[in-house]
């Protein structure tokens, strides 16, 4: 087994034990300023989970009253001196490295680790877009958005009956991968795309929304970040653009960015916002195309989820406030988005609340596209519902087609109720 230095303790079931043995006197000792953990906290409420993220700790994943994130020993002692009573679970890097398996660490390794070759890079997904427009032209047309920072095209398709011409019709967007790790989500929008293309001839109900419905997909967001996360056949846990030292896309949203606590001002940070509202090239890009939407004065797009991993949780705005209702927000409006996301998640099992029940966060897409565009925006965070830290992130391969093809039905709800 894969070991380096210490003895760790691992309280979660079924968590991999990472063995110990000697090591070179203060190689890597737990006082040791340089390492980075990862940690599992309870937390009574939001407040408490917001002072954690707050912190701008790196957070994985929050469940049943336990939140799981990576933090450096530093913030780890912080804490620990606000009363906040850490379980270390592992050595960040130690768990990387065990999840990556034996890959061998070259420029040449293209694909992800050994296991998990199902899952696409920014080129396989690039050509799985390229053969659906092919495959069904009359359906599926292959654009972009705009470049990432490293200059990769930001994908899009849009999926409709007549796709070449701009119909009166509702149209939903879909989007992945905002952050790098979350592999899972890649998956998400392409078995959209493979649903609504492949699915048009013989399934009736798709038929009907596709026939009605204007279906947008980017299914990377963040491909830069996305393919530095697997370069060399090795997992980095890597979540932000590739900018400098990256910035958080889902903090740098246009709308009350940076306000309320709910980001970081540090470009160390895993919840760096960034130097400006969509300073980062990727979220500008995105945004330019939903304003492009905008005709005759009126947003075409009525519905969006933007998919994340994990916790099995459905999300809606507002993140930067605990309040339901506030500018822009009327009690009727968080309504409707409560009653829609419970509805989506009785059909998916995931557990339907707003957003800042999680925690609190600022710049997010979710409170960009309602806030400015009154768009119905919702964040999906997928499989699984919890872990005992990274590997929610790297979920096997074999989850794939049962964990996409569980949100078929939420996904089709938010299509009807776009109309
Ligand atoms: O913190 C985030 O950006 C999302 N969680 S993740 O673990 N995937 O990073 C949650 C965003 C939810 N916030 C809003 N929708 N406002
Ligand atoms: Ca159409
Ligand atoms: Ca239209
Ligand atoms: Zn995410």
């Amino acid at each position: 087994m894969f070991t380096r230095s210490r003895i760790v303790a691992v309280a979660a079931a079924g968590a991999v034990l990472l063995a110990t043995l000697a090591a070179p006197a203060g190689a890597r000792s737990a006082g040791s300023d340089d390492g980075r953990g990862v940690y599992s906290v309870p937390t009574a409420d939001a407040a408490q989970r917001s002072a954690v993220a707050g912190t701008g700790v790196d957070v994985l994943g929050s469940r049943d009253g336990r939140l799981t994130f990576v933090a450096t020993d530093e913030q780890a002692r912080t804490l620990r001196a606000r009363g906040f009573r850490l379980n270390e679970i592992g050595d960040f890097d130690e768990m990387l490295a065990e999840r990556s398996g034996r890959a061998a660490t070259s420029a040449a390794v293209a694909d992800f680790p050994p296991g998990d070759e199902a899952y696409h890079t920014y080129a396989e997904m690039t050509a799985k877009l390229r053969a659906a427009e092919r495959g069904h032209p009359a359906l599926a047309s292959v654009s972009s958005v705009g470049r990432s920072y490293e200059g990769r095209e930001l994908h899009l398709i849009k999926i409709s009956d007549n796709v070449t011409r701009d119909e009166a019709e509702p149209e939903v967007l879909f989007t992945c991968n905002q952050h790098a790790r979350e592999h899972l989500t890649t998956e998400m929008c392409l078995h959209l795309v493979e649903r609504f293309t492949t699915g048009y001839g013989s399934d009736p109900a798709i038929r009907a929304l596709v026939d009605s419905r204007e279906i947008y997909v980017i299914p990377q967001v963040n491909p830069d970040g996305s393919e530095y996360d697997i370069a060399g056949g090795t997992y980095k846990g890597w979540r932000k653009n590739r900018q400098g030292r990256g910035t958080d896309p889902n903090r740098n949203w246009d709308y009350r960015w940076g306000c309320c606590g709910g980001s970081s001002g540090n470009p160390a940070s895993d919840t760096y916002r960034g130097t400006a509202p969509f300073s980062a090239p990727e979220t500008r890009a995105v945004a330019g195309f939903v304003d492009s939407r905008v005709v005759g004065g009126r947003q075409q797009i009525t519905a969006h989820i933007d998919f994340h991993s994990y916790s099995e949780l459905v999300l809606w705005p507002y993140g930067y406030t605990y309040a339901d209702t506030a500018p822009g927000m009327t009690q009727a409006q968080a309504r409707r988005f409560a009653d829609i996301g419970r509805q989506m998640a009785r059909a998916n099992g995931y557990q339907p609340q707003q957003s800042s029940d999680l925690y609190i966060t600022d710049g997010s897409v979710n409170d960009w596209m309602w806030g400015e565009h009154g768009i119905l925006s919702y964040t999906y965070e997928m499989y699984p519902r919890s872990s005992s830290g990274l590997n929610g992130f790297y979920p096997p391969a074999s989850v794939i087609p049962r964990e996409t093809a569980r949100n078929d039905e939420a996904v089709d709800i938010l299509l009807r109720a776009a109309g």
